[in-house]
């Protein structure tokens, strides 16, 4: 009997787990771009291209290697809509009453799944290299989950960057040689250009036609659709980039939204490239002296330590995960999110280019975007769902941890030791932003000051009694203290005042 092999958009990949264990000569492939898939967070137009794009051309290529692909358009009308619903309609079609599945990285799908009245198979994703095992079995015990511990074992267990049972170079972490501002007159090549051939050119239309108010801007379309051209993403980043990246990571340069950034999370995400395939290339340029181990070791700690460390997160704490709200934030995520006019120009930049690109770097999306939400009290779950839609690189595993835990301390301290909050002053050291603001960066009170100055001192007094006792934040608090009165009120009644005019609609 017929079996069906569900291969979902971001599980685009030869060696996906459903795809090893099917048969060629006897099961079919589906495939279906669905209206339930594309709207459940009203997803960036670029985002929902890149991916029907790539599902189309993995289709073409899977039929290529001999397999049978039952693949729907959105446009189709008989496509029924959602996952669930597809496969209910193909097992029809085929006669087929079971289904070969690699878990989808999202509970919501997951729990889908198991609901269909068909015999379901779900495989382990083997693309990651933790196991949700393994990622038990290290996190059982322990006081607190950090990344660094985690990622040694990654180290060890990839052979990553090892020296026998050493780390090349005698140490795990090079951070102390990276973080550093860049200059705007630097060269970047950023990331390579495309060309739009037929199928990329039918999709386009296709959601420009069918998504024409999601927030985002189509065109020019920027990013790679299949693995020939994310393999060529990463040996542009490799030979262009990587060298400057870790030395480079956490600077913004207003008007260049890459800097030294990879731009290849959307890959990685969606399948196209795999996790260890990009970490060797990338040691490799190490091993021929193309690149600095600050660099290198930077690098790989982003994908085998963090990529892989949220998605154990994500699992291991279960699907209200998303949901959680432990500062209780309750404020409404500002229009100026979705594009309206702010003055805050560090702001204006990075959702500018996020509507324009469907990307922005680790540190826009942390100390810019993230860091305002969380000192103005925005409702977590708001943030989430703006996170999950405008970023093509995003899916639930990966954003939910680093949004609701790293970003917005919802989690309570899951995924960080603290709250990533702070004045506009890392903001001026670590860009250009300020310069053209219209506030002044220097200024800690009054209608100039910069709104990151006021409610950096808001929040710390806002959650006093969660965090006074944290011994990394018990400094902030005594320069609070050694404030004179006067000032410390002016500074949470000018914060006040602000919140205020913000939640009214009025230009911040
Ligand atoms: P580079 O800076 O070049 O880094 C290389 C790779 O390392 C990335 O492609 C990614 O695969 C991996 N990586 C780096 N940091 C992380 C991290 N914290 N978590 C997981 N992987 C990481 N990443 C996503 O893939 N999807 C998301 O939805 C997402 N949402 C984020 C939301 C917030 C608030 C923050 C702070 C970070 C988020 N990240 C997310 C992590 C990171 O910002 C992106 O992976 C990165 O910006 C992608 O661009 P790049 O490929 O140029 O990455
Ligand atoms: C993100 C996304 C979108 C926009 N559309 C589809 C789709 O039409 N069909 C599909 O199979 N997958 C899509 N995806 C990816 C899924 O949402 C993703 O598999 C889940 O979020 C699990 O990570
Ligand atoms: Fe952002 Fe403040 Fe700098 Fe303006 S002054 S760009 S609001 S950090």
């Amino acid at each position: 009997m017929v079996r069906l092999v569900l291969v979902l958009g971001d599980q685009l990949t030869d060696s996906l787990s459903a795809l090893q264990q099917a048969d060629k000569n006897t099961d079919v492939v589906v495939m279906a771009e669905v209206a339930a898939e594309a709207e459940y967070v009203p997803h960036h137009p670029k985002k929902i291209a890149f991916l029907f794009a790539a599902m189309r051309k993995f289709a073409a290529h899977l039929r290529a290697e001999g397999w049978q692909v039952a693949y729907t358009k959105l446009g189709d009308l008989e496509n029924a809509g959602s996952i669930p619903a597809e496969l209910l309609r193909r097992a029809q079609d085929y006669g087929a009453r079971s289904v070969l599945a690699t878990e989808p990285g999202e509970w919501r799908l997951i729990h889908a799944l198991q609901d269909v009245p068909l015999t379901m198979t779900l495989l382990p994703d083997d693309r990651f290299l933790a196991t949700h095992k393994e990622f038990e079995v290290w996190a059982e015990g322990r006081k607190a989950l950090r990344m660094e511990y985690f990622y040694r074992d990654m180290r060890r267990k990839t052979r990553l960057l090892m020296d026998g049972d050493e780390p090349v170079g005698g140490k795990w972490n090079f951070d102390h040689d990276n973080r550093k501002p860049a200059k705007p007159d630097m060269f970047r090549a950023g990331p390579p250009k495309i060309e739009v051939d037929p199928i990329l050119a039918e999709v386009l239309e296709l959601v420009a036609a069918r998504f024409p108010d999601n927030f985002g801007t189509l065109h020019p379309f920027q990013f790679h659709t299949d693995r020939a051209g994310a393999l060529h993403a990463l040996e542009h980043f490799v030979t262009q980039s990587l060298p400057d990246f870790g030395a480079y990571q956490d600077a913004m340069i207003e008007g260049d939204p890459y800097l030294y950034h990879a731009v290849i999370g959307l890959y990685l995400n969606a399948g196209l490239l795999t996790p260890l395939e990009v970490c060797k290339r990338v040691e490799q340029a190490y091993l021929d002296g193309q690149a600095p181990l600050n660099s290198v070791e930077g690098f790989i700690r982003q994908i085998i330590g963090w990529r892989e460390f949220v998605r154990g997160v994500y699992f291991l704490e279960g699907p209200d995960y998303p949901r959680r709200n432990a500062l209780n934030h309750q404020r409404k995520l500002p229009a100026f999110y979705w594009g309206a006019e702010t003055r805050m120009n560090c702001i204006s930049q990075a959702v500018g280019q996020t509507r324009d690109l469907a990307y922005a770097h680790h540190i826009q999306r942390l100390m810019v975007t993230g860091n305002f939400a969380l000192l103005a009290g925005v409702n977590p779950a708001q943030v989430h769902e703006w996170y999950l839609a405008v970023y093509a690189d995003a899916y639930e595993w990966v954003e939910a941890p680093n949004v609701v835990g790293m970003s917005q301390f919802a989690d309570g301290g899951v995924v960080g030791s603290k709250p990533y909050v702070s004045s506009g002053a890392y903001i001026d050291r670590m860009s250009d932003y300020c310069k053209s603001c219209h506030y002044k960066v220097k200024d800690k009170t009054g209608e100039s000051a910069c709104p990151f100055n006021l409610l950096y001192w808001h929040f710390l007094i806002r959650h006093r009694d969660r965090f006074e006792g944290n011994p990394r934040m018990a400094q902030m608090y005594r320069t609070f203290d050694r404030m004179d009165e006067g000032r410390r009120k002016t500074v949470l009644a000018d914060a006040d005042a602000f919140l205020d005019r913000m939640s009214k609609g009025a230009l911040v």
